[in-house]
């Protein structure tokens, strides 16, 4: 079909508006330092103003919080923080420019290669499901991937499968960038399924226990980030008034607890039911297939350096709580033999606050599954939300070395239990 000029100019005008990127011109980032559980929760109150992004927050004393704030909350933010002495400063002070910069380097990247995978790029959603499906192709004997559905704009949900064969194998299970902005997550997962796949001297780790990755969770919102608004969070399903749900916030084990908003615009919407958005819905549908032989589930996300359990949905511990806090352990201490880096391990409500409808608390209260957590990856420090592509890769590696200590306690353990 031949195009008249005015329908191309049109079509052309259509695109660029559909793809106006959001403007972070005049926003700041602040890296406030709390003296004390009150302090934090004095913030906590900004929380609930869409105007305050909250990139970290938490309970303990002495650890910066990050809060990325519009042109119009500055002076309220400033002045209430001065008016009780706490002490603060800018950590960004345009956060334009950083989000202008990354997408300046990724609009002049090359794609990668079909079926390739990148560890100094962040690749986008469908380079990464064709990375998925090449291994499959490369390795029929080790690999499988499964559509486990549609995400809201139509995104194939794809999960890859690591096994040397046999039913029901103890099994590690992560879900990875749930949230839309935590680039970091895919890149970790791919990590370590480019490991375990692609390097022959790995292949002992999947012997006695099988890996499940879901790299993309929200893949819509992982897209979404990449073309119009870097710091979008949630899915993007239609609201009456606001895009999204935050989808681990809509998880259904105590759903709509403490820590989540029922207001629609907000980042921690939780949804008007649980398990109202379609790629929460899948996830719950796979796990509850498997969840009988999932040893291990662990939510990748960033940032900030910690290995949470649950609960999280209010402060309260699991009967298991001892073993939770060893095996969390296990990561930090290989983590900080292999580099000197150190993850702070605990339960999640005490050390964040509460987070009702997230995805670990789904799988230790919902599921059963015994060994639940969230990990919270290193962060991109002055550079933002996310580290910058070339901070990739050291991160990723750090990892890896955790998830094989998580795996060393998963296959010893499983030698005289079915679970
Ligand atoms: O708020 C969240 O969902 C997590 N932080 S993030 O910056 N990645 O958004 C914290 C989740 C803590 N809750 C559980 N561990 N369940
Ligand atoms: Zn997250």
């Amino acid at each position: 079909m031949k195009l008249s000029p005015f329908y191309l100019v049109t079509l052309l005008g259509l695109a660029t508006a559909a793809q106006e990127r959001f403007s972070y011109d005049g926003y700041k980032v602040y890296s406030v330092t709390i003296n004390s559980i009150q302090e934090a929760e004095l913030l906590d109150v900004f929380s609930y103003d869409q105007r305050f992004d909250f990139w970290s927050k938490h309970r303990i004393v002495g650890k910066p919080i990050d809060v990325m704030i519009s042109p119009s909350g500055q002076d309220e933010f400033e002045s209430t923080l001065n008016y009780h002495n706490i002490k603060f400063e800018v950590m960004i002070n345009n956060f334009e420019e950083k989000v202008q910069a990354q997408y300046n380097r990724l609009k002049s990247r090359a794609r990668v290669d079909s079926g390739d995978v990148s560890f100094t790029e962040y690749m986008r959603h469908d380079e990464i499901n064709a990375y998925l499906r090449r291994l499959e192709a490369d390795y029929p004997n080790v690999v499988t991937t499964e559509v486990i559905g549609k995400s809201f704009e139509g995104r194939d949900l794809l999960i890859i499968k690591i096994s040397s064969g046999g039913s029901d194998k103890p099994t590690i299970f992560a879900d990875a960038g749930i949230h839309a902005r935590e680039w970091i997550a895919p890149s970790t997962a791919l990590y370590v399924i480019n490991q375990l796949v692609e390097v022959p001297e790995n292949s002992y780790l999947y012997e006695n226990v099988d890996w499940v990755f879901i790299p993309v969770a929200n893949p819509d919102g992982y897209e979404y980030t990449h073309d119009v608004e870097r710091m979008w969070r949630k899915t993007r399903s239609t609201g009456t008034i606001c895009f999204g749900a935050d989808p681990n916030r809509n998880f259904g084990y105590h759903w709509g607890a403490s820590g989540s908003s029922t207001w629609q615009c907000s980042d921690i919407y939780a949804g008007h039911r649980a398990f109202s958005e379609v790629e929460t819905q899948a996830l719950r549908d796979y796990l509850s297939a498997h969840s009988h032989h999932i040893s291990l589930y662990v939510a990748i996300h960033s940032y900030g350096n910690w290995v949470l359990y649950p609960w999280s949905y209010a402060d309260l511990l699991p009967d298991n709580a001892d073993e939770l806090q060893t095996v969390g352990m296990l990561y930090n201490d290989a983590v900080n033999e292999y580099n000197g880096n150190s993850y702070i391990v605990g339960n999640s409500a005490a050390l964040l606050g509460t987070t009702a409808g997230c995805s670990d608390d789904y799988a230790r209260g919902g599921l059963d599954i015994k060994l639940s957590y969230t990990l919270e990856l290193p962060g991109g420090s002055t550079d933002g939300f996310d580290p910058p592509e070339s901070d990739i890769l050291w991160i990723v590696e750090e990892a890896w070395v955790g998830f094989k200590a998580w795996h060393g306690y998963v296959e010893s353990s499983s030698a005289n239990s079915s679970k």
